[in-house]
């Protein structure tokens, strides 16, 4: 049985990834393959939990280790339950962010050091990487405006400008660390030119 592909769609706040992932699978889909669709934090009972805890405005000051470690916690559930199953048995894994968002995020946004996400990241994922990611980037306004129309900020949404100023800095350095993986797409452009762009990306991949 030849194994699934794992693929990340990933960017700031606001910038279409779930609005694009349903067309991603929709094009997998055309050319019969089998997809399942998922998010960070996310994507089983427990880390769907975390996820609530995470995002929750109204808790309790989350420290940041403990905010890397839940997102590490919903990750490991999730690659168990969901991703390497599907894997295994030859279905690809479409993702709404993984661990470049934890680079973004807290490496980026919390200014955590990224020798400790890398020795979490081997921790949890072993060997585990995708094998492509789409980040979608658009300037910070364009996507907080977005997001704004959508309704009420959560607990990450409410950060400062600032925060994801450093947060899209930190994902375009991922970008430029690995090239081969990452492809980068302007989400500041009509959602149809989004979309032409991620067909060029999937399409060649799939070449
Ligand atoms: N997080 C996550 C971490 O801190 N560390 C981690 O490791 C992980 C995995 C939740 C939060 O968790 C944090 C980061 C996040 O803050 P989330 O819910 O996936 O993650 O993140 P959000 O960015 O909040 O998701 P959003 O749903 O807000 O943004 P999307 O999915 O990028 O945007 P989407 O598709 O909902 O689009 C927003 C609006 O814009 C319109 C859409 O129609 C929609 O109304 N739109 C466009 N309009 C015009 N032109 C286009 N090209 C458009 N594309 C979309």
């Amino acid at each position: 049985m030849t194994r699934g592909k794992f693929i990340t769609l990933e960017g700031g706040e606001g910038v279409g990834k779930t609005t694009n992932l349903n067309f991603i699978k929709d094009y997998l889909q055309q050319h019969a393959i089998s997809v399942v669709v998922t998010r960070e934090p996310g994507g089983t009972v427990l880390a769907e939990k975390i996820r609530h805890l995470l995002l929750d405005k109204d808790s309790e000051a989350i420290s940041e280790h403990a905010e890397l470690l839940m997102i590490f916690a919903a990750r490991a559930q999730h690659i168990k339950h969901v991703i390497e199953p599907a894997l295994a048995k030859g279905v690809w894994v479409l993702c709404d962010r993984f661990t470049d968002a934890t680079y973004a995020y807290q490496g980026g946004g919390r200014n955590m050091r990224v020798s400790t996400i890398e020795w979490l990241e081997n921790l949890v994922q072993g060997n585990l990487r995708p094998d492509l990611t789409v980040l979608l980037d658009a300037p910070v306004e364009i996507g907080i405006a977005r997001a704004k129309e959508r309704g009420a900020f959560d607990r990450f949404e409410s950060e400062k400008i600032s925060f994801f100023e450093q947060v899209r800095r930190a994902y375009l350095l991922q970008a430029e660390l690995h090239p081969e993986r990452i492809k980068l797409i302007k989400a500041n452009q009509s959602l149809a030119d989004v979309q032409k762009a991620l067909i060029d990306v999937i399409g060649t991949y799939l070449r």
